[in-house]
C-alpha cells in the first residue's frame, strides 16, 4: 500500500499512525499536475493527520479545471475509483476553490478536503502554546470564511429567482459576520502578541549577539540541529509540522556567542493564510543577520532541488529574501559515499552536516563565524565605568580588540562585523560606530 519511495516517509510512523482498513477516515489522492505523480508528500500530510491513504489518481494537465479540479471527463472515472477503494473522504493536492469543491463533492457523493484543509488541520492538532493557537484558528477563519461565501452562492441560486430569499441565507450572513468579527479580535491580540515579542527581541538586541534563525522544510532537522549545536531541549519528531513555535538560544560556534532560533517548518503551496497568521513568528527569521536554510540531504536530488526552491520561495514572500544564506545539507549520516560525492559537486558552497551524530558541526560553525567576519569594520566605542555589561559583551564579540583607560571612561578599538557594529551605535566615539 504504501509505496514510499525515500526514508522521509518511514514504516514507524506507518505503524503509528493511521492502517489502511482500520482508519476510520480512507482517502483517495488526487492531483492535477502539468507531469510526474509524486502524491507521497500528500499521504504523508494525511498520515500525519491520522488519515489512511487507500488509493490514488493523477491526471496530467497544465492548470486544474476551474469547475471541478480535474477535467470533467475524468470526475467519472474517479467515482469509481473511490468506490473500488472503499474509500470515504477524497484529498486533493492544491488549495480548491469553494466551486471546485463543491462540483467534486456533488458528483463524488463523498466529503472532498484539499491541501490547504490537510496542512490546517496538522497546525490545529500541533500547537499548544497561546499564540500558536490564536495564529493557527485565525488561518483556519479565513480559509472557513471563503468556503462559507461558496455555501451562501450555492443556497443563493436554489432559493431561486430575484428577490426570494435563499434557505438559511440570514443564518450564514450572520456566521459570516461572527466569522469575521473574532478575525478582527484574533488579529488584534495577535498584534499585541507581536508586540510583546518586540520587547523580547528588544532586549535581546540589546545583548548586540548576531542573530542565526533556522529555516528549511518541514522534517529537515532543524530542531535537532538547534538542540546538537546549543544544547538545548527543542521537541523533535519525525513528523511534519513539529515545530510552530519559535525558540531562541544562545550558542558558542567557534568560541563566541550567536543568538539561534528555531522556527516553523515550510512546504510547497504553503497556505498563504499560514503565512499571514504566523507573521509575527516568521519575523524572527525576516531578522536575523544569517539564515541556515537546512534541507534533509538523504531525499532524492530532485526532491532536495524541489524544497530548497519552496523554501525559498517562502523566504521571499516573508521579506527575508534579502538576508544572508547558508544552505546546510543535513542527515550526512543517512547517505551513502556516492551520493556524498554528488552533494558535494552539486552543492559546493553548502556545509554538510548530520545533527544526530555530530558530523561536521564544528565546520558549520566555523563557517558561520566566517560569514560574520566578512563584513568586519573597524569601531572606535568609548565605555563609562558603570557599562561594564556590553564592554564585556564587545569582549566576546570583536576582533583586535585593544583597550585605553581614559578620564571618560574606556576607550575600545576594535573591528566588529557589520551587523553588531550597528548595535553598538550609541558608544561610538565619532558619532557612528
Ligand atoms: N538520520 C538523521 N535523522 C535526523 C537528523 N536530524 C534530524 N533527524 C530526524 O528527522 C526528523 C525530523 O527532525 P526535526 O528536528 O523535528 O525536524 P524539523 O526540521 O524541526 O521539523 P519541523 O519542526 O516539523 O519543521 C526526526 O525524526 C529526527 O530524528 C540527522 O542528522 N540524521
Ligand atoms: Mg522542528
Amino acid at each position: 500500500m504504501d509505496r514510499s519511495r525515500n526514508g522521509r516517509t518511514s514504516q514507524s510512523r506507518y505503524a503509528a499512525g493511521a492502517r489502511p482498513g482500520r482508519a476510520r477516515q480512507r482517502a483517495f489522492c488526487v492531483a492535477a499536475l502539468p507531469d510526474g505523480d509524486d502524491l507521497s508528500e500528500l499521504r504523508e500530510l494525511l498520515l500525519t493527520a491520522g488519515v489512511a491513504t487507500v488509493g490514488e489518481m493523477v491526471q496530467h494537465r497544465e492548470h486544474p479545471h476551474p469547475n471541478s479540479y480535474v477535467g470533467p471527463g475524468k470526475v467519472g472515472e474517479l467515482r469509481a475509483a473511490i468506490a473500488h477503494a472503499d474509500a470515504n473522504l477524497v484529498a486533493c493536492d492544491d488549495e480548491l476553490t469553494p466551486r471546485q469543491e463543491r462540483t467534486l463533492e456533488e458528483a463524488l457523493g463523498v466529503p472532498v478536503v484539499d491541501r490547504t484543509a490537510v496542512i490546517l488541520d496538522i497546525f490545529a492538532d500541533h500547537a499548544h502554546t497561546a499564540d500558536g493557537k490564536l495564529q493557527v484558528e485565525l488561518a483556519q477563519l479565513e480559509y472557513n470564511l471563503a468556503r462559507m461565501r461558496g455555501l451562501w452562492t450555492h443556497l443563493e441560486r436554489l432559493g431561486g429567482g430575484i428577490g426570494t430569499r435563499g434557505p438559511g441565507e440570514s443564518q450564514i450572513e450572520t456566521d459570516r459576520r461572527l466569522a469575521r468579527d473574532r478575525i478582527t479580535a484574533l488579529r488584534r491580540r495577535l498584534q499585541r502578541v507581536s508586540a510583546s515579542r518586540q520587547v523580547m527581541r528588544a532586549e535581546r538586541e540589546r545583548a548586540a549577539l548576531p542573530r542565526v534563525a533556522l529555516a528549511g522544510y518541514t522534517n529537515a532537522g532543524k530542531s535537532t540541529l538547534l538542540n546538537a549545536i546549543s544544547g538545548a531541549e527543542v521537541g523533535v519528531g519525525d513528523r511534519l509540522f513539529h515545530t510552530l513555535d519559535p525558540t531562541t538560544r544562545t550558542a558558542r560556534l567557534d568560541g563566541r556567542a550567536v543568538l539561534i532560533t528555531d522556527t516553523v517548518g515550510f512546504i510547497r503551496k504553503l497556505p498563504h493564510q499560514l503565512v499571514d497568521a504566523f507573521g509575527a513568528t516568521l519575523e524572527e527569521t525576516r531578522r536575523a543577520d544569517l539564515i541556515l536554510h537546512v534541507v534533509d540531504a538523504s531525499a532524492p536530488e530532485d526532491e532536495l532541488v524541489e524544497m530548497v526552491r519552496a523554501v525559498e520561495d517562502v523566504l521571499e514572500e516573508i521579506g527575508a529574501g534579502g538576508v544572508p544564506r547558508l544552505l546546510v545539507l543535513n542527515k550526512a549520516d543517512a547517505i551513502d559515499a556516492e551520493r556524498r560525492r554528488e552533494l558535494n559537486f552539486r552543492h559546493r558552497d553548502a556545509a554538510l552536516v548530520s545533527a544526530l551524530d555530530g558530523e561536521g558541526l564544528d565546520d558549520l560553525a566555523e563557517r558561520v563565524q566566517a560569514e560574520f567576519r566578512r563584513s568586519l569594520r573597524p569601531v572606535e566605542l568609548l565605555f563609562g565605568y558603570d557599562e561594564g555589561a556590553p564592554l564585556a559583551e564587545l569582549h566576546d564579540l570583536a576582533d583586535g580588540l585593544e583597550r585605553e583607560d581614559t578620564p571618560d571612561g574606556v576607550r575600545v578599538r576594535a573591528r566588529l562585523p557589520e551587523t553588531v557594529a550597528r548595535r553598538f551605535e550609541r558608544y561610538a566615539v565619532n558619532g557612528r560606530a
